[in-house]
């Protein structure tokens, strides 16, 4: 994958060695959910995150990916917690209601917990959308959210060398 895969500045990725990340990724739409996975864990590991330290957890749907990822954090053994879904706007009537549900849940763990939780979700209005960004012609989510993990662990690293 070239560096203009990314929306994010992939030229400067802080390294993972030694961080835990958790996954959850929900089953709907499982075709696109994997290929996300596929891409966080390569990024993942490519940055040297150990496979050992690379959870992951299954959900039934992107609505479960709030609770799943609160639970993580309560027990806390993760540096930071990715969520990877999808809704397809033309597949359900549920769309608003998901997308508003995950969207104000992850918000809110993120302010009430110490660990960050990167928002790994794609909300297309198709398929092809989804497909395009799950390894497709505009990349991978899930890679991103990877780099997005990887930059918010360091970022608390340098907030508590700082106190
Ligand atoms: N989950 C998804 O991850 N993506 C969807 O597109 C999606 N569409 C749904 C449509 C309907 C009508 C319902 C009832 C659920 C849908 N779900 C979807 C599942 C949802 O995230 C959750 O697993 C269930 O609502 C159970 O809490």
């Amino acid at each position: 994958m070239s560096t203009k895969d990314f929306s994010y500045d992939n030229t400067n990725i802080p390294s993972g060695e030694d961080a835990v990340v958790a996954i959850v990724v929900a089953e709907w739409n499982a075709e696109i959910t994997n290929a996300l996975l596929n891409g966080a864990v390569s990024t993942l590991k490519k940055n040297k995150v150990a496979e050992e330290d690379i959870l992951i957890y299954r959900v039934p749907g992107t609505f479960e990916l709030t609770h799943a990822a609160k639970q993580i954090l309560k027990y806390n053994f993760a540096d930071a917690v990715i969520v990877l879904g999808v809704v397809i706007q033309g597949e359900t009537r549920h769309f608003d209601f998901i997308c508003q549900g995950v969207t104000q849940g992850i918000t809110q763990l993120n302010i009430e917990y110490d660990e960050p939780v990167i928002f790994g979700v794609l909300t297309t209005n198709n398929m092809e959308q989804a497909r395009d960004r799950a390894g497709g012609r505009l990349g991978n989510k899930g890679s991103e959210a990877a780099i997005a993990a990887l930059k918010m662990i360091d970022f608390n690293l340098d907030i508590s060398e700082d106190e």
